[in-house]
């Protein structure tokens, strides 16, 4: 049930350890941790201002810190969820990709099971696209796989049920009035994970309107040609080809016969009331006549997909910043800010036409970074307000780092590292880890991205492309060629960082014992 005077974000929004706490923390600290779907960092305003404004993100940011360098470890949903679960890289936790892998295990150890033996109360509400039953929570509510936009199926430990509305105000209800009914004797430990901003892009209809006077400019990588980057010239995600007129962009007219056409008619329009209907058409039928009338074709067609791209992607962004504004309102209210931990994270990174793609995967920039965002109440950190920690990070730090301020012992076997450190601004670059290890594994799958495996440090890159078909190496200078233009893989003038970076990748897989290929 939802508590009377919270509904739709439209117009609301908008109009150290537990044992030996900081000084000034009195009681222990509560854990509310957002996880957004493909969010890039590209559409939050604090980490980059061309495309749209995020004040609530920014406030998480200017009250908090920002994480400049943070990444993943394999750029997917299910095998990122599993990571920051587990702590655990995805050969380990055995949760390797979202289609053609295994559930799941749930019997492994968690970061929220060793929070509920430490005392804590724990509610994971959202997605969660593990594909087995949730374990370690004390409260959960879960979307079917990637869950919809309107009118969700929500699934319980008592079933499945329906519900009306936008998904991202459900999501945000729900956690609300999780947090109104909690046991108020016990810290809590909250996973809010939202669908948006994933594919299709499905904004509220209160904010269908949003962005439709704006033009974007074109990523400078938009036409990228992809020489010297085989696998990047083979993938399915491309803006031009790939990305579909009717369901992608909602093109829906009986000139215009896709390939995903029945997916958007059969699945997303078809859960939406007469209502919602009505008001989807308004803006989406005037546009269709004038693209059908249009007769775009070639570089100006898909200059027309990429702005209709982002405007929808962008308008599902608005929602999710209002409704992380109607959250903390509520903490704010409810005198939570003073003793609770707000983390704002994506699954991954995502392509904003960049090398002219959607979707993610890649260990390019794009995708292998992610935004993090963490805001502690002052006693728990020394880390200044607003400030930016440039250290390299990784989804498996998240799960040492709510242990370790929840005062529980962080299991050896966790691969991550604290970030308590960083947090307290403890830790120079010099004493952090120097180099980051990604391993990618769904192929053949979606979007056509071959396995690969690397190794990131603060200046270069050296990628593996590996399978029946492939098996090519690529070398990025970060400083000279930070849009990962030029493979470098060959030139000699780079044979010696060629030599140190093969070295520390075969480190890398040895300490983090990666022996999958
Ligand atoms: C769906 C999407 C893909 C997307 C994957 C993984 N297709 O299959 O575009 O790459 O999810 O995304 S769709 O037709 O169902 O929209 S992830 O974020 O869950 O990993
Ligand atoms: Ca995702």
């Amino acid at each position: 049930m939802v508590p009377m005077g919270l509904a739709s974000a439209c117009g609301t929004a908008l109009a150290k350890n537990r044992q030996q706490p900081a000084a000034g923390c009195d009681k222990p600290l509560n854990i509310i941790y957002i996880m957004t779907d493909d969010h890039s960092f590209q559409t939050i305003s604090c980490y980059d201002g061309r495309y749209n404004r995020t004040p609530n993100l920014d406030r998480l940011a200017r009250e908090g810190v920002r994480f400049g360098n943070s990444f993943v470890t394999n750029s997917i949903s299910g095998p990122s969820r599993a990571v920051m679960i587990t702590g655990k890289h995805s050969h380990k936790n055995g949760f390797l990709k979202n289609e053609g892998g295994v559930p799941f295990d749930g019997s492994q150890q968690t970061f929220p099971k060793l929070l509920q033996q430490g005392g804590y109360q724990t509610a994971l509400i959202g997605k969660w696209h593990l594909m087995s039953t949730p374990t370690g929570f004390d409260h959960w509510e879960i979307l079917p796989g990637q869950g919809s936009y309107y009118n969700p199926d929500f699934i319980t430990p008592e079933g499945t049920h329906r519900e009306h509305g936008y998904v991202t105000n459900l999501i945000t209800d729900k956690g609300i009035d999780y947090l109104e009914h909690r046991d108020r004797s016990k810290p809590f430990c909250l996973l809010l994970h939202h669908k948006a901003v994933h594919r299709i892009w499905m904004s509220d209809t209160c904010d269908l309107g949003a962005f439709e006077d704006r033009t974007f400019p074109l990523p400078e990588t938009f036409w990228d040609d992809y020489a010297g980057r085989p696998a990047a010239a083979d993938q399915e995600m491309s803006i031009a080809r790939d990305m579909d007129l009717a369901y992608d962009l909602k093109m829906l007219d009986s000139t215009i016969d896709t390939r995903l056409k029945g997916a958007y008619v059969h699945g997303e329009l078809a859960r939406m009331t007469p209502q919602q209907r009505a008001q989807w058409d308004s803006l989406y039928q005037p546009l269709i006549d004038r693209f059908v009338a249009s007769g775009l074709s070639g570089r100006e067609l898909t200059e027309w997909k990429y702005q209709r791209y982002m405007r929808d992607y962008l308008k599902s962004v608005k929602s999710l910043d209002d409704n992380i504004g109607r959250l903390m309102e509520y903490l704010e209210r409810e005198g939570l800010l003073e003793n609770t931990l707000v983390v704002y994270a994506s699954d991954q990174g995502f392509y904003m036409g960049e090398h002219g793609w959607f979707d993610k995967r890649f260990m390019y920039e794009e995708s292998l970074r992610t935004p993090l965002l963490m805001r502690l109440p002052d006693c728990w950190t020394g880390a200044k307000r607003g400030g930016e920690i440039e250290q390299m990070v990784q989804n498996i730090d998240y799960a040492p780092t709510f242990l370790t301020l929840a005062g529980v012992p962080v299991p050896e076997d966790m691969q991550g590292v604290s970030l308590v450190p960083l947090l307290r601004g403890e830790r120079t670059k010099e004493g952090w880890r120097d180099a980051i290890y990604y391993h990618y594994f769904e192929f053949p799958g979606e979007h056509r991205v071959r396995k690969h495996y690397g190794v990131r440090t603060d200046r270069y890159k050296l990628i593996h492309f590996y399978g029946h078909d492939i098996d090519t190496w690529e070398l990025y200078d970060l400083k000279t060629d930070p849009a990962e233009m030029h493979n470098r893989y060959d030139d000699p003038k780079l044979a010696k960082v060629r030599a140190r970076m093969h070295e520390r990748l075969e480190e890398l897989r040895e300490q983090y014992d990666d022996r999958t290929e």
